[in-house]
């Protein structure tokens, strides 16, 4: 029997070793992502008078383009007149529409009014998800989505680690291979002829 105990001590001992790898397994813990906050220059001209297309970088296809940036971005909008008439940048953070200017910047983020080349910094603190920007001397023309998804970096938002959720699969499957081995040890004991020397 003593040469039947070691080895199955052995695969114990391995079994156990295994769950021990199993916790410290880098692919069951949540990965942390690169740092993301970024600087970010978006180019914006807009024209509503004698132009071909009216719009913030008016085309034929795509008059006012949606903006897609990342919470905590630091973006710089570079902002010009395309007609030579004031227009203004605004996000419309409560929802109130483009063309109230009452409650910007404190509420909704907005440039100054511009008729030349002006550079309006703006850090993103929005709450992640699809806002609507304007000119809001133009409202009704001048108007596209500015998109916020969550910023996933160091610091940001960050899943918690469900310790005994990892766990727990590896610890059900060890146990569940020792009981077997077990078994099959008293199944040899049981069964062993009368007179058998081990
Ligand atoms: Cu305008």
């Amino acid at each position: 029997m003593r040469g039947l105990v070691n080895p199955i001590t052995m695969l114990c001992f391995l079994l156990l070793a295994s769950v021990g790898i199993g916790v410290f397994n880098s692919t069951l813990l949540p990965t942390v992502p690169d740092a993301h906050a970024a600087n970010v220059t978006i180019v914006l001209s807009a024209c509503v008078a004698a132009c071909p297309n009216v719009g913030w970088n008016g085309t034929t296809s795509n008059p006012n383009p949606t903006i897609t940036v990342t919470r905590d971005d630091m973006i710089s909008l570079s902002l010009s007149s395309g007609d030579g008439i004031p227009h203004r940048f605004i996000i419309d953070a409560d929802g109130d529409g483009g063309q109230y200017t009452d409650d910007c910047p404190g509420t909704d983020p907005c440039s100054i009014q511009f008729a030349t080349p002006i550079s309006y910094p703006y850090l993103v603190t929005l709450t992640p998800g699809t806002w609507n920007y304007y000119c809001s001397l133009h409202p009704s023309a001048m108007f596209g989505k500015f998109v916020i998804k969550p910023d996933l970096s160091v610091g940001g938002i960050t899943a918690s680690v469900d310790k005994v959720g990892l766990l727990a699969p590896y610890l059900a499957s060890a146990l569940a291979i020792l009981g077997a081995i077990s078994a099959t040890i008293l199944y040899v004991r049981r069964t062993k002829p009368s007179g058998y020397v081990a």
